[in-house]
């Protein structure tokens, strides 16, 4: 028996600063609703869909910083979604950043903020969670940039690893399910920690600039979707696994982010991509049974990896010469 789930990519335009929360979630619902009437069985929202990319604003005053936070998931702001996922019976994957009250690993309790991307039943249960470990940009403020990218002042690196978790509910059939969030995709080892796990379909979402933070010059629009496309094709190919990759898009007060939105299969093909950037539905059937090909013959892990020779890649963080 084929285990096909229809997947869909939910993308979504510009949100500005001054949209409210409660906007926001009703355009989520929207997009539902459409999956909705497109047999979609899992729906995949960008990473922070609830708030415009904050990392791009400097914010000396920490009260300011957490009202882009979520303390509570749901909350009266986001329980219309949680309503909708029940409705139609959708499972649904959300990035938000999160606001915790969590012992940190001496054993203090303190306020944490993550950048965070849950997996969510139809009936509201968060079966896998997430916190982004791979954070790019800077932690202070650089006059020089054109926008900021301060995601590793906003956020703590994730503390959670990369969990696979073989899920399934009444009407899908069970998948490997594995979470990263944007930079991630950039970053083999991410895929490669999943794959180890078996994992069949990888959901993440990316809320990508589209031109270069510092008005550099390299890295040109074109090249930027390419990369992205790039880095989610060789992971979904290299670890035999299908991958979701959603976008915020658009422009957000003066800031272009690319759309470009895709599904991937195990083959690193893009079965489906997004053409706006816009809210957009794009959705695929993805046969997960198309990953035992990888994985049991190229990608055979077990059969062909030899970690005794990979040990520079967990001894080393930076590059340097050779002696
Ligand atoms: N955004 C970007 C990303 O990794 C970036 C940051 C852009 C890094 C372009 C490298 C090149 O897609 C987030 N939010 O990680």
């Amino acid at each position: 028996m084929a285990r096909v789930v229809t997947v869909g990519a939910a993308q979504l335009g510009p949100i500005q600063k001054a949209e409210s929360r409660e906007s926001v979630v009703e355009r989520l619902c929207a997009l539902m609703e459409k999956a909705h009437r497109r047999g979609v069985q899992i729906l995949v929202y960008p990473e922070l869909a609830l708030t415009t990319f904050f990392p791009r604003w400097y914010m000396a005053d920490w009260a300011e910083v957490d009202r882009w936070f979520e303390s509570a998931l749901p909350s009266n702001t986001t329980a219309p979604l949680f309503a909708a996922a029940r409705r139609y019976g959708i499972g649904f994957h959300l990035g938000y950043a999160e606001l915790t009250q969590e012992a940190d690993e001496t054993g203090k309790l303190r306020t944490r903020r993550f950048n965070t991307a849950v997996m969510v039943s139809p009936a509201g249960e968060v079966l896998l969670k997430y916190r982004k470990i791979h954070l790019p940009g800077h932690a202070e403020f650089e006059a020089q940039r054109h926008a900021q990218h301060l995601e590793k002042r906003y956020f703590e690196v994730g503390n959670l690893g990369w969990p696979v978790r073989r899920i399934g509910w009444d009407g899908i059939a069970p998948a490997n399910m594995g979470l990263m969030i944007c930079n991630d995709r950039r970053w083999p080892e991410a895929w490669r920690v999943m794959g180890l796990q078996n994992v069949e379909l990888v959901m993440l979402g990316y809320n990508t600039p589209a031109l270069n933070t510092t008005n550099a010059g390299h890295e040109s629009p074109h090249l930027r979707v390419e990369h992205s496309h790039l880095s989610v094709r060789a992971g979904a190919y290299q670890n035999a696994t299908w991958a979701v990759a959603v976008a915020k898009a658009g422009n957000e007060d003066g800031h272009e982010l690319f759309g470009s939105s895709i599904i991937v299969n195990p083959q690193g093909q893009i079965v489906a991509e997004a053409s706006s950037w816009q809210d957009e539905l794009i959705v695929a059937d993805a046969d997960l049974d198309l990953c035992r090909l990888g994985k049991t013959t190229i990608f055979n892990f077990a059969a062909h990896r030899r970690p005794e020779h990979y040990g520079m890649i967990l001894d080393r963080v930076g590059a340097r010469d050779p002696d």
